[in-house]
């Protein structure tokens, strides 16, 4: 999963790509690059961020979303956006999926609008709300605390007729979490995994990679392809990123390490090979 935030001021890329058209293109190479989905956002969620209206995160995205559409991106489309009516005329502009930070919590309209629609949904685990998150974050065990909260929006999802089949669950690295609590995540991802569905997982450039590391923002790849392959072997499938060939390249190796098959053009084909010896 790439990204495009197309938002002044998101954590890594605020600003690039503001411009509808220099967002397009990125997103347009990104699906080049092999991203099998575009995650489109126009609000930033990054510590600290003041929310903004339906209506100017709409200015921001709709232009990206059709723009990629007319140019028969291959990639599904992804609206990262927690207001019911920014989804409704993301889906209808040819966004396929929706990628709801708050978990159906934010907009009371979200669910039944997922649910009509039969689109595939994320929910991602968070405490508190961007403004506040990282003040001083706690939980009795993380790793059970965020499975417990994933079961509860599960369950909830499915009450209002989402098909458990449509949903992804994302731990939310970086929401309302210290280093130790993103570390302790992404070691016991596995804990998650077993909850059903897809876990999705969105480590790239994150601030506790430069707190470990030592790194500053543009230099964090290696920290976020380190994290996102281990995330693979401990079940995650989907891999929010910034920076797709790299992470692409070190998914495809380690997935035909673990599987001792290997894809023989890009990760979105079905054709394999499989080892005889
Ligand atoms: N992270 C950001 C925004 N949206 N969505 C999901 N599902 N998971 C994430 O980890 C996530 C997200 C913030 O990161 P950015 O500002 O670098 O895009």
């Amino acid at each position: 999963m790439g990204v495009v935030n197309v938002t002044p001021d998101s954590f890594s890329d605020g600003g690039l790509f503001f411009d509808a058209d220099i967002a397009i293109a990125h997103g347009l190479e990104l699906g080049a690059e092999g991203a099998a989905i575009l995650d489109i956002g126009g609000e930033s969620t990054r510590p600290g961020a003041e929310p903004v209206d339906a209506a100017a995160e709409l200015d921001r995205v709709l232009p990206v979303i059709e723009g990629l559409r007319a140019r028969s991106v291959s990639a599904q489309i992804s609206i990262d956006t927690s207001k019911a009516a920014v989804a409704a005329h993301a889906l209808d502009a040819g966004a396929a999926i929706v990628n709801d930070v708050t978990a159906l919590r934010g907009d009371p309209e979200m669910a039944g609008l997922v649910a009509a629609r039969g689109v595939p949904c994320c929910l991602m685990h968070m405490l508190g709300e961007p403004r506040t998150m990282q003040d001083d974050p706690r939980y009795d065990d993380v790793v059970s605390d965020v499975k417990a909260f994933l079961e509860e929006r599960m369950a909830f999802a499915v009450a209002a007729g989402i098909g458990e089949d449509r949903l992804l669950l994302d731990p939310g690295i970086g929401f309302g979490k210290t280093v130790e609590h993103n570390l302790e995540l992404l070691a016991r991802l596995d804990e998650l995994v077993e909850l059903g569905p897809p876990v999705v997982i969105g480590t790239s450039r994150k601030s506790f990679l430069g707190r470990v590391t030592g790194r500053p923002l543009d230099d964090r790849l290696a920290a976020t392809i380190a994290t996102n392959v281990l995330a693979y072997e401990r079940g995650a499938r989907v891999f929010r990123v910034h920076d797709v060939a790299p992470v692409r390249d070190a998914l495809v190796i380690a997935g035909a390490t673990v599987r001792r098959r290997w894809p023989t053009t890009t990760p979105t084909t079905s054709t394999t090979r499989t080892l005889t010896t």
